[in-house]
């Protein structure tokens, strides 16, 4: 330390790791998930936090759940909650209310980022840090029809439930204190629990960060996005007549 330079205990101290649990909706990736568990360690090992991953698994018929036991016993902070019956936001729910970090963040198994949590939980006045690929900044490199599905379904949210979020279809950091207080109030299963969870807890005036993030499509859909159209509206709705 320079000569007379005052000291300064709490500047000289360590800032402490905020702990994260990641909660990683799974349903038949028995084959995807060796190779996308080691890159997501490998980008989980960068990031300032003590991590735990937490693979939330239902109804796979393919024998997921045994993939990610075997995978956990040669990896620390990896475990699996299978329940039965395969419904995403379920899985998603059991997942976040099992959670025991400050933050509980959301990935899927094909989408994410150690950068954008290692930019979450830098947000110290936030409550909810979404990873938004409409907010200015991003750079939406998916197929022309996935960015207009996303603008659609952004634009329902605005006008039907007049939300200001730009996208909560993604990554997302939640405070377990949020987590807590609004999780069992959410009706919607499905794909739609996590936008119940978002529009919720900004109308509870928990404050919402959006963080922009680039994009790129790792694989189809499993699922027809012409499928989700109809049980997506029918959900909205649902949502806007609970809400009011
Ligand atoms: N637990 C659970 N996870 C699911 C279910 N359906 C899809 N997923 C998971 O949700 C994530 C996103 O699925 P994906 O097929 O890539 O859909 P996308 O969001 O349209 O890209 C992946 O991790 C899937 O394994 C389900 O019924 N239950
Ligand atoms: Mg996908």
């Amino acid at each position: 330390m320079p000569a007379g330079h005052p000291y300064n205990a709490a500047a000289m101290a360590p800032s402490p790791r905020p702990s994260v649990s990641v909660v990683i909706p799974v349903h038949d990736e028995a084959d995807y998930l060796p190779a996308a568990i080691d890159q997501l360690f490998a980008e989980l090992s960068r990031v300032d936090a003590d991590v735990d991953v937490l693979i939330a698994e239902n109804g796979s018929t393919d024998g997921s759940a045994d993939v990610v036991r075997r995978l956990a016993a040669t990896r620390p902070g990896l475990a699996v909650l299978e329940l039965p019956i395969p419904d995403y936001g379920a899985a998603m729910r059991a997942g976040f209310l099992a959670t025991t970090g400050e933050w509980a963040v959301n990935f899927d198994i094909d989408y994410f980022s150690g950068a954008f949590l290692s930019e979450a939980i830098t947000h110290d006045e936030a409550d909810v840090v979404l990873a938004s690929k409409r907010a200015p900044g991003s750079d939406d490199q998916r197929s022309p029809f996935r960015r207009f599905a996303t603008w659609g379904f952004n634009t329902l949210l605005r006008t039907l439930l007049a939300s200001g979020v730009s996208d909560t279809h993604g990554m997302k950091a939640i405070r377990r204190s949020v987590i807590a207080d609004i999780a069992p109030q959410v009706v919607s299963t499905q794909d739609l629990f996590d936008t119940e969870l978002v529009i919720r807890a900004e109308r509870a005036g928990y404050r919402i960060v959006e963080v922009p993030v680039t994009v790129q499509e790792q694989r189809d859909s499993k699922s027809r996005l012409v499928k989700r159209v109809p049980r997506t509206l029918k959900g909205l709705w649902r949502i806007r007549r609970q809400l009011d």
